[in-house]
């Protein structure tokens, strides 16, 4: 759209006198544009929701409610969408401070009657200049929330798996440590690691490794689906697990669980010292309503705990 060839606008035009109506209606359709009357500013209000104008040219003084008033009611409803309507106050009131109450009340313009039509004519081309600027940097807004909620979800979740990664398992485990604070819960903490994953890499290679890591992020995932659970890549091939509301007996459930799945998934491992397939070992801590457990504790527990299960044979929990 550009000022040369300029397309039709639709225009809510709001005067209580019909003749005034009339003769601005009459320019506007001379110069092309789609006019909405209003004879009132309650009415008025209503023609701009259905029809949503690109511009108001309102009169100020009306009965019941005035000009003021309706302009007052769009820029409140405005506010929802973010949009932007060029308002214009046509008047025959040419003191000061009723230019200053329009302008003040969410008015862009203010001419006086009668008003030339060469004048509302360049009026129109400025106001459609500053709506197609407010409306490209509305856009440009936009794409830049959408840009930093994206970068904002990046910073916490691993390109790899679309699981947590370990700056939000972090801020997860705190999260939760004070949501079982408030609801007297148990909560546990879980670490897994891939047994002989490295042979893994070198038997099949690095990008099936990182298939793997995808199908294990998976499986955990299924595996630990109560709303509040989290699963998260730690490191490498490392997973962490925040439990909420989980007591040890369940955890210990969940291990077993874990185990028997990657038992029956049978996922090939060719290298393994442990079992033909892919095996997790892991270590879990419980911590109760009555302790004041510390996150960096948690997971010195759990992952002595994971120590433990490695050195004592892989693929298996301890906790
Ligand atoms: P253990 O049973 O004692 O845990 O042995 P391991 O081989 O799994 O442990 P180690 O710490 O020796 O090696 C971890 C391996 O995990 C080495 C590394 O190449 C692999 N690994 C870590 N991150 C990735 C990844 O993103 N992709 C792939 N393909 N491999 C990874
Ligand atoms: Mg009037
Ligand atoms: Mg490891
Ligand atoms: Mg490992």
């Amino acid at each position: 759209m550009t000022d040369s060839h300029p397309q039709p606008l639709r225009i809510l035009v709001v005067d209580d006198d019909e003749s005034v109506r009339g003769s601005i209606a009459y320019h506007l359709d001379r110069l092309g544009h789609q006019v909405i009357e209003a004879s009132s500013a309650a009415w008025a209000l209503e023609l701009f929701e259905r029809h949503r104008p690109h511009m108001v040219l309102s009169d100020i003084v009306m009965p019941e409610h005035d000009g003021y008033w309706l302009a007052n009611g769009i820029r409140q409803r405005e506010t929802q969408t973010g949009a932007w309507t060029p308002i214009i106050f046509l008047s025959s009131l040419s003191e000061a401070t009723s230019v200053a109450d329009g302008i003040a009340a969410g008015g862009d313009d203010y001419l006086t009657k009668p008003v030339h039509p060469l004048v509302l004519e360049a009026k129109l081309h400025a106001m459609r200049r500053l709506a197609r600027m407010q409306r490209e940097l509305h856009e440009i807004t936009q794409e830049l929330q959408r840009a930093n909620a994206e970068l904002q979800r990046q910073a916490v979740h691993d390109a790899l798996t679309g699981l947590l990664n370990r700056r939000g398992f972090n801020e997860q485990l705190q999260e939760s440590i004070a949501l079982c604070r408030r609801t007297q819960k148990p909560l546990t903490v879980m670490i897994c690691d891939v047994d002989h994953f490295k042979q893994y890499n070198d038997a099949l290679g690095h990008q099936s490794g990182d298939d793997c890591l995808r199908i294990i992020g998976s499986m955990l995932r299924q595996l630990a689906r109560r709303p509040l659970d989290s699963v998260a890549r730690y490191g490498g091939e490392e997973f962490a697990l925040v439990l909420p509301d989980t007591p040890r007996s369940g955890a210990r459930t969940l291990a077993n669980a874990i185990t028997r799945v990657f038992a029956s998934a049978a996922l090939p491992h060719p290298n393994s010292a442990t079992a033909s397939h892919v095996t997790l070992s892991g270590g879990f801590t419980t911590c109760n309503p009555d302790a004041d457990c510390q996150p960096d504790q948690l997971l010195r527990a759990a992952d002595a705990a994971l120590y433990d299960a490695k050195a004592t044979g892989r693929n298996r929990f301890v906790g």
